[in-house]
Parts: structure tokens; C-alpha cells; sequence
């Protein structure tokens, strides 16, 4: 289904100098993604990974000024308040996932990076392109986000785009592409506990979602740099995570649309 992998050079498009360059990996739930960001970095060390903050969604700090001399819990569970009742929890998750999302990739690079002499590259798990294109709409088109808080997000999510953005832009797209039914084998053999209700349905969508941004490129986005990135497909049907001649083909295609 996926045998082939089709690039969209990203080289004419960076610039020349040693600056940062900035990629984002992209793909369905559970295909790989932090694998496939591990192995970029072990690649060389020219190359950082900016996690998904995950973990920030999963504790949810209550302890602000506000709040701390209140009897509550001080952490909460938000990615499993989502799963659990979609209707009520998406916007809020989809809000706290976007925000602490752009503040981790805002950090400023390590010393180790601006010292490079190659070509240093900063490797993004997800975008906050793929929180609002994939998973924010997706929502919306569930009807687990409703009119009014799609509206607020996307004012919100422009906005913050607008101020913010030029200091994320990125260079590349890697999308790792695989079937809804390998990510959700995946999904069930690594059994991360708030994803155990997810159905193969909720996948289709989201792989749908992808192929319309960065296949079909039918996905109207509302950025104009955006819409030039290049992106390279690479096919992640196959187990790469530990298959080394499998992972060298790989790594050989993000050079390859590196350079
Ligand atoms: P992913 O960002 O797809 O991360 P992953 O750990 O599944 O990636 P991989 O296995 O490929 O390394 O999703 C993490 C979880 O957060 C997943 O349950 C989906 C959920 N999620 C949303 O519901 N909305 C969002 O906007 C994002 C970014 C994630």
C-alpha cells in the first residue's frame, strides 16, 4: 500500500548558512514517531529532539497561586479525561496540549547546537500545525468540540501562530506513514493506559487527516508558509525499530532531503 516514498526536496527551500533548522515528524498515533525522533538523534550530533510533553498532559499541576491553599489534588489526569468523556474535555486538552506544546519547542537550543559546525537540526515531535489540522478539527468534526470553542481555538491558535510563529517555522515535514491497522497493533502492544478504548474508526480518521494535509495537500490552512514546507513521506509499515538496514534506508532519505 505504502511501498513507495515520495520526496519534496526541502534543500532549495533552507537557507545557507548554519542556522537552526527546524523539522517536524508526523504521523498517526502510535506509529512511531519517538522511535523514528530517537533515531535521528543517535544519527548524529547535530541533531536534538523536542519530545511531545506528554508527561504534562498526563499531570496536570493544580498547585497555581491561586489554587494552592485549596484541599485539591494537585495533579490530574487531562489525556485521560479526554478519552474518558471526548465531549466535555477535547477543547481544554486540545488548548493545554497546544499551549505546552509551543512553549517546550520555544526553549531556546542547547549551546551544543548553536556551536555546530554542520547542519544543526532541531527534530519536533508533532507540530501545533498537527494539533489544530489533525486532531483539534478531527474533534471538532465529532462534534466533541462544539461551533463556539472551535471558533475560540482557532482565534486563539492564529493569533498565537501569528506572534509566535516565526520562531518554530519549520523547514521539513517528515510523515511517517503507515496503515490505521499497524498503528493500532502498535497502539495495543505498547498499552499506554488512557488509549486502551481506542477504536480502529478513531484511527482511519486521524490517517485521513494526515493524507489530506500532507498528501493530497487538500487541507485548507490558514498560514502561507505553511503550505510550502516540503514533505517527505517515508513509509513506516514496516517494523523499523530494530531492523538496522531498514533504519539506514530511512536515515539515508532524511539526509537525502536534507542536503
Ligand atoms: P501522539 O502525538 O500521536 O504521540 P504517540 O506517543 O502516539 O506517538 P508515537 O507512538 O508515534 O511516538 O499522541 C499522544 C497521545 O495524545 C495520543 O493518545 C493521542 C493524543 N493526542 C490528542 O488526543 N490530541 C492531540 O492534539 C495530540 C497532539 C495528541
Amino acid at each position: 500500500l505504502f511501498s513507495s516514498s515520495v520526496v519534496y526536496r526541502a534543500s532549495s527551500h533552507m537557507s545557507k548558512s548554519n542556522e537552526i533548522k527546524r523539522v517536524s515528524i508526523e504521523g498517526n498515533i502510535a506509529v512511531g514517531k519517538s522511535t523514528f525522533a530517537k533515531l535521528l538523534q543517535n544519527a548524529g550530533q547535530d541533531w536534538e529532539v523536542i519530545a511531545e510533553p506528554i508527561s504534562k498532559w498526563q499531570n496536570v499541576d493544580q498547585t497555581t497561586p491561586q489554587t494552592v491553599n485549596c484541599p485539591q489534588q494537585s495533579s490530574s489526569n487531562l489525556l485521560q479525561m479526554m478519552y474518558h468523556d471526548p465531549k466535555r474535555w477535547s477543547y481544554t486538552f486540545q488548548t493545554f496540549s497546544c499551549m505546552s506544546r509551543m512553549r517546550t519547542q520555544l526553549q531556546p537550543p542547547p549551546a551544543r547546537l548553536l556551536q555546530s559546525t554542520g547542519t544543526p537540526v532541531q527534530v519536533y515531535e508533532r507540530s501545533v500545525y498537527s494539533d489544530r489540522y489533525i486532531f483539534a478539527l478531527n474533534m471538532f468534526e465529532l462534534g466533541c468540540i462544539n461551533s463556539t470553542e472551535w471558533a475560540v481555538y482557532q482565534d486563539w491558535h492564529s493569533f498565537l501562530i501569528e506572534q509566535f510563529g516565526h520562531r518554530i517555522q519549520l523547514e521539513g515535514i517528515i510523515y511517517l506513514r503507515a496503515s490505521p491497522q499497524t498503528c493500532m497493533e502498535r497502539l495495543g502492544k505498547r498499552g499506554r493506559v488512557e488509549e486502551q478504548g481506542i477504536q480502529l474508526d478513531y484511527l482511519e480518521k486521524l490517517h485521513t487527516k494526515h493524507e489530506d494535509w500532507l498528501v493530497s495537500k487538500s487541507t485548507k490552512v490558514h498560514f502561507e508558509h505553511l503550505a510550502k514546507v516540503p514533505v517527505l513521506i517515508l513509509d513506516a509499515e514496516v517494523e523499523f525499530e530494530k531492523d538496522s538496514k531498514i533504519q539506514d534506508n530511512l536515515l539515508t532519505k532524511v539526509r537525502h532531503f536534507f542536503n
